[in-house]
């Protein structure tokens, strides 16, 4: 077992020393489509809506990649990817990206070989129970059944927190959120256990969300990003900074509403217009043109547009901008500077 396991990794780690090295920016704008490596469905972050077209906070990332790179928003092939497939299928070169609530840890940084381009969602893991249950803090979970995907870091903090609170469960393993959501409202499990927000967005989708509970105890860091193949910088330069164009667009208050006035030239902030191209050679530096930060943003809006459209507290979903509010505002979310 331990065997398979080691040699799996070291599968995921040769294939995406092999893909690494072709140009990314010159294969998509080549295929003229952006393979993007997304779940295989959470309702707010990324799933199909009736009309068969991906919606999204994850996303939203993938479209405006896109927009950057090809000027097309919708040239986007959205490739659905388990906890487990994903990282053979960004090593393998069958996408370009993934963005898809993938925790930033060391050993998919180091050992993998990927290259996480920044924090979308900064998240934790938490625990949700059938109010039924009458269950009110995680330490007294000792002897439940626990839905757990299989392939996440929510089966390693699972295991570090029942042994640390010397307490023990019954793991049912689970492939996609589909799946968990099926099980655990049948009952084969006590507890649903994943990133907080995947709990909030899977209980909005529940006919009656009221009764279930999300325990107060947060047992992880889960940063949540988009990552590449480690070694084709030109790339992961292309999706970090359109990353960044959507969280600096919110700090300097470039939004989907005054962007067309603010990229003909009409604004006096320095900063705005080298984001969006009317001063400097930003995105000739990136091998892009000069509207490159302009189309990501005009996707979908900047981060904060994003955040409250797809998962914000008017939606469903209901979440708080919390640590993913601006670090003007008390949050996290910092990006470096387009000079
Ligand atoms: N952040 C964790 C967990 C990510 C994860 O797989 N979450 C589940 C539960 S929200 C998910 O996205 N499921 C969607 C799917 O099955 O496609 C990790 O990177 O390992």
């Amino acid at each position: 077992m331990k065997k398979s396991v080691i040699l799996g990794v070291a599968t995921v780690a040769g294939l995406a020393a092999a893909a690494a090295t072709a140009g990314t920016v010159d294969d998509v704008k080549a295929r003229g489509k952006l393979n993007c490596g997304v779940t295989t469905g959470l309702v707010g972050f990324a799933a199909p809506d009736a009309n068969g077209e991906w919606k999204g906070f994850d996303v939203a990332v993938c479209r405006a990649v896109a927009a950057a790179v090809l000027g097309d928003a919708s040239a986007v092939e959205f490739v659905p990817t388990t906890g487990k497939t994903r990282f053979t299928a960004l090593a393998s070169g069958e996408i370009d990206m993934l963005a898809r609530n993938t925790t930033w840890t060391f050993s998919r940084d180091v050992d993998l070989k990927f290259e996480f381009v920044g924090v979308n969602y900064y998240d934790g893991q938490g625990f949700m129970v059938p109010k039924a249950l009458g269950v009110t803090s995680a330490k007294e979970l000792d002897g439940a059944t626990v839905c757990i995907q299989t392939g996440t870091t929510t089966e390693l903090n699972l295991a570090d927190f029942f042994r640390s609170n010397n307490i023990s469960y019954e793991p049912v393993p689970i492939e996609t959120n589909a799946e968990a959501q099926q099980q655990y409202l049948a009952g084969a499990c006590d507890v649903y256990t994943t990133d907080a927000s995947g709990l909030a967005a899977t209980r909005a989708t529940f006919e009656n969300p009221g009764d279930h509970v999300l325990l107060p105890e947060i047992i992880s860091k889960e940063p949540l990003g988009p990552l590449v193949r480690h070694g084709d910088h030109e790339w992961g330069d292309v999706v970090r900074w359109t990353l960044n164009a959507l969280v600096s667009a919110e700090e300097l208050g470039v939004t989907s509403a005054n962007i067309d006035e603010l990229s003909s030239g009409a604004g006096d902030n320095p900063e705005v217009n080298r984001l969006l191209g009317t001063e400097g050679t930003l995105g000739e530096m990136l091998g892009l043109d000069a509207d490159w930060a302009a189309r990501a943003i005009k996707a979908g809006g900047n981060y904060g547009e994003v955040f409250a459209q797809n998962i914000g507290e008017e939606t469903p979903i209901g979440l708080a901008r919390g640590l993913n509010a601006q670090w003007t505002d008390g949050g996290l979310l910092y990006s470096p500077p387009f000079r």
